[in-house]
C-alpha cells in the first residue's frame, strides 16, 4: 500500500499523515478552499483542492475525493471520523472503484449504523446489551404497552437510525407510552428517513464506558481495554481517560473477550469501539461505532499500540501483528479536548490565533495541527488539539495534566482551557467514577 488519500481535516488528518511517514507510505491531502494552509496539506507529499469550504462541498463530497484518488494513483482512503467514516455508500464507491477503505466492510457499517441490527448481532454474539424490546416497535398500542411492563418504566424509545444521542426520548409511565413512541417515529423519519424505533430500560446514572478493538478480518481479533467517556456536555465528549476507574483487570478481561469474539464471528475488520452503559457493576450494550475515534490517544498510551498504523496494516492485508496475551494495560491516560469555544456560553470562537506555546515534558503528548498565525475556520468542529497526559497512576496523569493545561497558551481566539482547568481541580472528578449527567450538573444546565 504505496500510497494513502487522507479524506479529513484538522488533526486526525495530522495523525494519520504521521503514521504513514513512519510506515513508509506517501500522503495524499484533500482540502477545501478554506483549509490550504492546514499543517497536514503543507507536509503531504501531495495535496488537492476538492470544493468551497461548506464540508458538503468538500469533505462530504463523495464524486471529488474519489476523482482526487483517481488523478494521485492512490491505493487507499483513510476517512479518519467524522466526515464519511461511517458513511457506507461511500466506503461502498470507494471499494467499487478500486481503492481500498481503511475501515470495515460496508455491510458491516450498515449494520452497525441500524441500531436493532447491531443490538441483535452483539446479542447474539454474547455481548450483553441493555433489556428492551429486541427488535423494532410496530403499531400495535397493546404489544407496546406490554413491552414497557415487562422491562419496567421509565424505558427509553430510540431511533434504529439515530445514534450518538440523536432521536431518543425517555417514558416514565404508560400514560406517556404511545404518543412518545409517535412522536420519536415522526422526528426519526424526517431527521434519518427511518421511522424505526425500538425499546430499552431506561439506566438513570449510567458511565459511558467503552471498548476498543482491532480486526483484521482474517480471524483474529484483540480489545485495548475501555475508556471512561463519561465527562460529556450535550453528546460531546470533554474528557476521555483509560482504564475506567473502579474496572478490575478480571472485568475488562471479561467484557474485553466478548467484544474479541463478536469481532471475530461477525467478520469485523479494522479498529472499532463497543460502547456500553455502565452501571451498578454491569456493562450494558448501546451502540458500536466501526472508525477510529477522537479519543483513541488514551488507548494508545496505555498500552503502546499505535491504533492508526495498525488501520494501515489490516487495510494492506496484513493479518494482527500482535495477539491478546501482548496486550498488557499499564499506567493511566487523560485527554482534555480542547475546543476554540467560549468556556462559559460554549460559542465557537473561530479566528486567528496570535499566539501559541505547547505543553510539554514527560508524559505529556500534544496532538493538533495549530500553529501560531493559524486561523481557525468557522466552517467545521471547533476541536483545535487533544491535550493527552499519561502517567504511573491516575495521580500521576492528573498532575501531568494540570500542569500542562497551565502551560499550554493559544492566544487571539477563546477556548476552553479553563474549563478543562476547572475539570482537572475538581474533587469528583479527582475521585474518579462521575457519571454521564456529572459535567453539565456542574455547571448548571440541569
Ligand atoms: C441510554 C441512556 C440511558 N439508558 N440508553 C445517548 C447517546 C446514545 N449513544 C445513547 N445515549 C443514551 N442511551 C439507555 N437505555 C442514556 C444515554 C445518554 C448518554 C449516553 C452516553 C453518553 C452520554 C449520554 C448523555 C445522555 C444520555
Amino acid at each position: 500500500m504505496d500510497k494513502v488519500l487522507i479524506a479529513n481535516r484538522g488533526e486526525i488528518a495530522l495523525r494519520i499523515l504521521r503514521a504513514c511517514k513512519e510506515l513508509g507510505i506517501k500522503t495524499v491531502a484533500v482540502h477545501s478552499t478554506a483549509d490550504r494552509n492546514l499543517k497536514h496539506v503543507l507536509l503531504a507529499d501531495e495535496s488537492i483542492c476538492i470544493g468551497n469550504a461548506s464540508a458538503t462541498e468538500s469533505y462530504l463530497n463523495i464524486p471529488r475525493i474519489i476523482a482526487a484518488a483517481e488523478v494521485t494513483n492512490s491505493i487507499a482512503i483513510h476517512p479518519g471520523y467524522g466526515f464519511l467514516a461511517e458513511n457506507a455508500d461511500f466506503a461502498d464507491a470507494v471499494e467499487k472503484s478500486g481503492f481500498i477503505f481503511i475501515g470495515p466492510k460496508a455491510d458491516t457499517i450498515n449494520l452497525m449504523g441500524d441500531k436493532v441490527s447491531a443490538i441483535n448481532a452483539m446479542k447474539k454474539a454474547g455481548v450483553p446489551c441493555v433489556p428492551g424490546s429486541d427488535g423494532p416497535l410496530t403499531d400495535d398500542v397493546e404489544r407496546n404497552k406490554a413491552i414497557a411492563k415487562r422491562i419496567g418504566y421509565p424505558i427509553i424509545v430510540k431511533a434504529a437510525g439515530g445514534g450518538g444521542g440523536r432521536g431518543m426520548r425517555v417514558v416514565r409511565s404508560e400514560a406517556e407510552l404511545i404518543k412518545s413512541i409517535e412522536t420519536t417515529q415522526a422526528e426519526a423519519g424526517a431527521a434519518f428517513g427511518n421511522s424505526v424505533v425500538y425499546m430499552e430500560k431506561f439506566l438513570e446514572n449510567p458511565r459511558h464506558v467503552e471498548i476498543q478493538v482491532l480486526a483484521d478480518g482474517q480471524g483474529n481479533a484483540i480489545h485495548l481495554g475501555e475508556r471512561d467517556c463519561s465527562m460529556q456536555r450535550r453528546h460531546q465528549k470533554v474528557v476521555e481517560e483509560a482504564p475506567a476507574p473502579g474496572i478490575s483487570e478480571q472485568m475488562r478481561n471479561k467484557i474485553g473477550d466478548r467484544c474479541r469474539k463478536a469481532c471475530i464471528e461477525i467478520g469485523y475488520r479494522g479498529a472499532g469501539t463497543f460502547e456500553f452503559l455502565y452501571e451498578n457493576g454491569e456493562f450494558y450494550f448501546i451502540e458500536m461505532n466501526t472508525r477510529i475515534q477522537v479519543e483513541h490517544p488514551v488507548s494508545e498510551m496505555i498500552t503502546g499500540v499505535d491504533l492508526v498504523k495498525e488501520q494501515l496494516r489490516i487495510a494492506a492485508g496484513q493479518p494482527l501483528s500482535i495477539d491478546q496475551s501482548q496486550i498488557q494495560i499499564r499506567g493511566h491516560a487523560i485527554e482534555c479536548r480542547i475546543n476554540a469555544e467560549d468556556p462559559n456560553s460554549f460559542i465557537p470562537s473561530p479566528g486567528k490565533i496570535e499566539m501559541f506555546h505547547p505543553p510539554g515534558g514527560l508524559g505529556v503528548r500534544w496532538d493538533s495541527h495549530i500553529y501560531a498565525g493559524y486561523t481557525v475556520p468557522p466552517y467545521y468542529d471547533s476541536m483545535i488539539g487533544k491535550l493527552i497526559t499519561y502517567g504511573e497512576s491516575r495521580d500521576e496523569a492528573i498532575a501531568r495534566m494540570r500542569h500542562a493545561l497551565d502551560e499550554l497558551v493559544v492566544d487571539g481566539i477563546k477556548t476552553n482551557i479553563p474549563l478543562q482547568q476547572r475539570i482537572m481541580a475538581d474533587e469528583n472528578f479527582y475521585a474518579g467514577g462521575t457519571n454521564i449527567h456529572y459535567l453539565e450538573k456542574k455547571l448548571g444546565l440541569n
